[in-house]
């Protein structure tokens, strides 16, 4: 918790498909997770100094619909795989320690750790498309993209075909680019770093025998005719002259993947579920509320655990006690086998931030994407109509449930979710996991602040802790001058 990640507390974990049945992608590809992983950081520069100037200044970036982000940009160090990436770069003479081998003529997995703490981020190779094949664990039909959106915590898998008649040699950049731009200047983008394709004869670098040489795409998307591809994009709409002036990008959110291999009958939740089984979830940064205008308090012991939670507020909070806005946040899911629904939304004007939003014990199921309205430009102009927001307590449909709201056996699945400035998704689950689990925005200011809420899914049901648990529990919680004597007796 807090910020140990800004101190290194990370690492990448990557499991790997059972070599059989191994689904049939219709093309072969290499799957070295070794040498094709891209985990990115984003590291706070003096995180607590930072926030304590961070509300003196005027935000100087926003996204380019014109939402907030979390945190600006001037406290942000990029990293990709432990290595500092420049935050902006000109390509002369820039040596990026990060570099990716390939042999013309293969295909190859890569893969994508957002391990970043506050920041969006937008994948590409220059003069290559990505051919996304998996995210969040769930292999997907492959979807062509330029362009690969990223937030906190989500992992996403690519097919890179490397082309046949490129020289050995050849470097393309591999551009990380922040979502985040000048506020009111599209154009100028917040940060940007780089890696590199380097087109080789084999797994390792040549040098100094290989004479390098750089291949730079300027002016990608120009062509009106043939718009560039944004995949998981957070807007309903690409905002105009996003990068550079003149842009032309199609925005795809994560709807336009589907589950390669389907999930059986029966293992995925209806489209339609019962009243009773239906959360309305609205995420909001105030000083004193982040979710439904409640504060997450962390609890002094485990939930798990506890006979009674003590300072507890069940959803739905009422407006009547909307002044004990700092407490257990909990909901309870009490029809075991039922289709639930968490509505997730980001209504509130005129700052809204797009969140991403995380739930253990659950790959949930993405079933509608709903967006703000947009000027011209692709600026908010109105939080989506689907929803009305009171002043205090949770949002409703605002004239029953809208349309499109669809589950079937190849939706995407995913464990974490962006939720639109200004719109909402709908995910569904079945209630099949009983325990206590923990669903929160993942950008880890919000979190520390307490967005986030105890989800009880009939957690009665939940058989309890192993007494030898119980017992190894006094062994693992002591107090620190116990530590430091069992740190001493061993050296
Ligand atoms: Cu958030």
């Amino acid at each position: 918790m807090r910020y140990q990640r800004d101190s290194g507390l990370y690492g990448a974990l990557i499991v790997r498909e059972a070599e059989t049945p191994f689904p049939i992608f219709s093309e072969t590809f290499e799957d070295q997770p070794e040498r094709k992983t891209m985990a990115i950081l984003d590291t706070m520069i003096n995180p607590q100094t930072s926030f304590m100037g961070r509300t003196s200044v005027l935000p100087r970036y926003c996204l380019p619909d014109g939402s907030g982000i979390p945190v600006q940009f001037d406290y942000i160090q990029f990293q990709m795989n432990g290595q500092r990436l420049p935050r902006r770069a000109s390509f002369a003479g820039l040596n990026s320690q990060i570099e990716f081998y390939v042999v013309g003529g293969k295909n190859y997995r890569f893969r994508i750790i957002a391990a970043t703490e506050e920041n969006i981020f937008v994948i590409s190779i220059d003069q290559h498309k990505m051919h996304v094949m998996a995210t969040d664990g769930y292999l997907v039909k492959p979807f062509e993209t330029d362009y690969l959106v990223v937030h906190v915590s989500e992992r996403y898998d690519f097919i890179l075909k490397a082309k046949e008649g490129v020289s050995p040699g050849s470097k393309f950049p591999i551009r990380i680019q922040s979502l985040a731009v000048l506020c009111n200047d599209n154009t100028k983008l917040a940060g940007e770093s780089y890696g590199f394709l380097v087109y080789t004869n084999g797994f390792v670098p040549m040098r100094p025998a290989l004479r390098e040489r750089l291949i730079v795409q300027n002016g990608r998307c120009n062509d009106k005719s043939n718009p560039c591809k944004v995949l998981n994009c957070p807007f309903g709409k690409m905002p105009n002259d996003y990068s550079n002036p003149g842009t032309y990008m199609t925005c795809f959110n994560v709807l336009a993947l589907q589950l390669l291999i389907p999930t059986p009958q029966g293992e995925y939740p209806s489209s339609v579920v019962d009243r009773k089984n239906e959360f309305f979830f609205n995420f909001h940064q105030t000083a004193e509320g982040l979710i439904n205008g409640i504060k997450f308090d962390f609890p002094e012991e485990p939930i798990l655990i506890s006979k009674k939670i003590i300072n507890e507020c069940a959803y739905p909070v009422r407006c009547n006690k909307i002044g004990r806005r700092h407490c257990r946040h909990t909901v309870y899911l009490e029809n075991y086998g039922s289709s639930t629904r968490f509505v997730l939304s980001s209504l509130r004007l005129p700052v809204p931030i797009t969140h991403p939003i995380h739930m253990h014990g659950h790959s949930y199921f993405i079933a509608k994407i709903g967006y703000p309205e947009y000027d011209e430009s692709g600026r908010i102009t109105a939080p989506n109509k689907d929803l009305k927001l009171p002043s205090c307590g949770h949002a409703t449909w605002s004239d029953g449930t809208p349309g499109g709201i669809v589950v079937n056996s190849t939706t995407v699945r995913k464990d974490a979710i962006i939720v639109p400035a200004g719109g909402y998704v709908a995910i569904h689950l079945l209630q099949k996991n009983p325990r206590w689990w923990f669903m929160h925005c993942h950008i880890d200011y919000h979190l520390n602040h307490g967005m986030a809420i105890a989800i009880g899914e009939n957690p009665t049901m939940a058989s309890t802790p192993p007494d030898p648990l119980y017992n190894v529990t006094e062994e693992f919680c002591f107090t620190l001058q116990t530590f430091l004597l069992k740190e001493s007796s061993n050296g």
